[in-house]
């Protein structure tokens, strides 16, 4: 990877990709993309930045043209839980989105990578330590577009020759940009009520194990699979990675290691309970080991010490 246009570039994940390729690939060199323009952000101001909606395929053709890229990183999605809220644009911005990008790689001959989701599983996949070949039946839109997309990813590669690579990221947390519309996301409001309030109350009930990866651990993963040798790859979308797997509770007691006076308790929603649910305990994720090295650095402990110390630091 040289050259490389995010899409979503303001979101959870693309916030922090942005910045950590901009110091690694230099900034010149990445051009950061999103529909909406926010203030004060240094996607924005720290390097380039370029409006675009990913359902227009001209612009983004035009984009990739201009700047001679040779990547794009595909991660503007609508997520679990706001997807179940409007299900008919979660299929044409997940699914149209992923389709323009998919035609512009091809047309210019770009690696493209996209991720997928441990939401690609569904009620009836294996609970426990899920296979990387295994039932995908989703129960959500989001989780459909993210099979859909897998498949797509694949289609394109087998029958076009595009470079596509993936992962299924497990919950993401991050203290720079709060994630929007997730279901995982209780694992990142938990640490900033910790801090501003020192009680949360869990929309995810007791007992609910999930997979999690901290936010560095996830954006290695990403260019550590971009850069892997193609051909060393059996599977490509999309590898199981994960790099924890806790419920509530584990969570909360380890906060209270540090906040001793936190107040933790439960306000179950029952749709975003009800999608928890369909989801994997745990993923198998021995073929990204395997086939390109995956690795984290971050566990629950080491995870807990870093959220609190940077959003400490933010002034919560
Ligand atoms: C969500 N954070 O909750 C995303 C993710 C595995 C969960 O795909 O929808």
């Amino acid at each position: 990877m040289k050259k490389v246009l995010i899409t979503g570039a303001l979101g959870q994940i693309g916030s922090e990709l942005t910045s950590k390729l901009r110091n690694e690939y230099g900034k010149d060199n990445v051009v950061a993309t999103d529909i909406r323009v926010v203030e004060n952000s240094e996607v924005i101001s720290n390097g380039i930045f370029e409006t675009l909606n990913v359902m227009d395929i001209e612009s983004m053709g035009e984009l990739a043209k201009r700047y001679e890229v040779d990547t794009i990183i595909h991660l503007a999605s609508l997520l679990s839980a706001v997807g179940e809220q409007r299900p008919q644009f979660a299929w044409q911005l997940n699914m149209g989105g992923l389709t323009n990008v998919l035609e512009v790689s091809k047309e210019l001959n770009l690696k493209l990578f996209t991720p997928s989701s441990i939401a690609a599983f569904g009620e009836n996949s294996p609970k426990n330590l899920t296979p990387q070949d295994t039932i995908q039946r989703p129960s959500t839109m989001y989780g459909v577009t993210k099979v859909a997309g897998e498949l797509l990813c694949d289609y394109y590669f087998n029958k076009f020759g595009v470079d596509t690579r993936g992962v299924r990221f497990p919950g993401l947390i991050s203290y720079v940009t709060p994630p929007g519309g997730g279901t995982t996301d209780y694992a990142v409001d938990i640490y900033y009520e910790a801090l501003k309030n020192k009680k949360y109350d869990s929309f995810i009930a007791k007992g609910t194990q999930m997979d999690m990866m901290y936010m560095p651990d996830a954006l290695q993963a990403i260019v550590d699979l971009i850069e892997a040798d193609g051909s060393k790859l059996i599977h490509r979308n999309a590898f199981n990675i994960t790099a924890m797997n806790f419920e509530p509770d584990e969570i909360a007691n380890e906060i209270k290691k540090h906040i001793p006076d936190f107040e933790f308790g439960y306000d179950v929603d029952p749709i975003r309970q009800s999608i928890a649910e369909s989801w994997p305990n745990s993923l198998d994720s021995s073929c990204a080991v395997d086939e390109w090295g995956f690795k984290f650095d971050y566990d629950l402990n080491k995870m807990t010490v870093d959220m609190l110390n940077k959003l400490k630091a933010k002034n919560l």
